[in-house]
């Protein structure tokens, strides 16, 4: 084979080679102990001298053009393997995406609701533990030693004297009074565990509770920041009102009601005929539990709220059953979609 016959065909061969295998082999036939190149170079001595030089050097070329070609190669197929690799591997995520979609947890979708609303009003959301003191959970909030919710049939006592399971997050409110100087604008979102088991009630269920602590904090600042913060979450004007109560943590105490939100107060299953649904409780925070935490009861006064996070999503979603919550039955879970 001459050089111009030895250029063609390797050129031919090399841009078909489509896998890396078959590009050695090429390389080899030309460029091997036994390629034609190779083989060509020894064959230098059988060419006339006056003519050596000019072989020689056209040879040269044509091993450098020949190993270019075989490197440009090995780019191209290494390319084109990742690409098809790509091509076969490739998912349409966007495609099956709604179709395994997860969603937000209602409740957890609610606690943001409520965390924000108060957020926007200065407030700042604070945490504490689940296992409390028995002291920071009763004692310190003004609960009697022989009140009911003290009882074993009421609260989890874990197997260490002096602990149990918050029945509320007012502890948390207890351990911001103890180590911060007022004024204080705190809200206490978490887990709460009672012994109920009904319907409507869960042994675990969440709360968010609500404290602010000034020098001139009044009944009115409290009614005017709860109304505010309903007609947010329920995002309409609802009719609001406030009737007397007792909780042994705040003096005077009132329960809050919003209209029916089913049948708009005229009277119904949901709202029991009365046309009004109990939302949240509230109250002047009691001299003594702002004494018992290390704040002058003469200098400072302060307002307290706590409201079940479970019945206002309930509300906001028009759900019948707080068990559907904590099954995890993603026919319910699904409906609850971000959208
Ligand atoms: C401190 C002082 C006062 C928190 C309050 C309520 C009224 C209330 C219930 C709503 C439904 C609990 O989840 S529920 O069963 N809560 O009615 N909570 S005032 O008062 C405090 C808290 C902490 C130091």
């Amino acid at each position: 084979m001459n050089l111009e016959e030895i250029e063609r065909q390797a050129k031919e061969e090399i841009s078909k080679a489509s896998d890396v295998q078959q590009l050695q082999l090429i390389k080899a036939k030309y460029l091997g102990k036994k390629g034609y190149i190779t083989l060509a170079l020894r064959e230098i001595t059988k060419v006339p001298p006056e003519q050596r030089r000019e072989y020689g050097s056209r040879l040269n070329q044509l091993k450098e053009l020949v190993e270019n070609l075989v490197r440009q190669a090995e780019d191209r197929i290494r390319k084109e393997t990742i690409e098809k690799e790509i091509r076969s591997s490739w998912q349409e995520l966007t495609v099956s995406l709604p179709k395994y979609a997860g969603a937000i947890h209602p409740i957890t979708q609610t606690l943001q609701r409520i965390q924000d609303i108060f957020v926007s009003m200065g407030f700042s959301v604070e945490e504490g533990p689940e296992v409390e003191l028995e002291s920071y959970n009763f004692d310190l909030l003004n609960i009697p030693k022989e009140h009911p919710a003290r009882d074993m049939q009421d609260t989890f006592y874990v197997n260490k004297e002096g602990y149990l399971l918050r029945t509320h997050t007012s502890p948390v409110q207890i351990r911001v009074m103890l180590s911060k100087k007022p004024p204080i604008y705190m809200i206490a979102p978490g887990r709460v565990y009672r012994r109920d088991d009904d319907p409507t009630h869960s042994p675990v269920f969440h709360q968010v509770e609500g404290l602010v602590v000034n020098e001139s904090a009044n009944f009115k600042h409290m009614k005017y920041t709860i109304e505010v913060f309903l007609k947010e979450f329920f995002e309409r004007e609802v009719p609001v009102r406030f009737r007397a109560s007792y909780f042994p943590f705040t003096e005077p105490s009132a329960e809050v009601d919003i209209g029916c939100l089913v049948c708009g107060g005229e009277g119904c299953r949901v709202c029991k005929g009365s046309g009004w649904l109990e939302v949240m409780g509230c109250g002047m925070v009691h001299p003594q539990v702002l004494e018992n935490c290390g704040i002058d009861s003469e200098l400072y006064q302060g307002f307290a709220f706590g409201m079940g996070v479970e019945r206002l999503c309930m509300l906001y979603f028009g759900i019948d059953n707080i068990k559907l919550f904590y099954e995890n039955d993603l026919r319910f879970l699904r409906q609850f979609r971000w959208s």
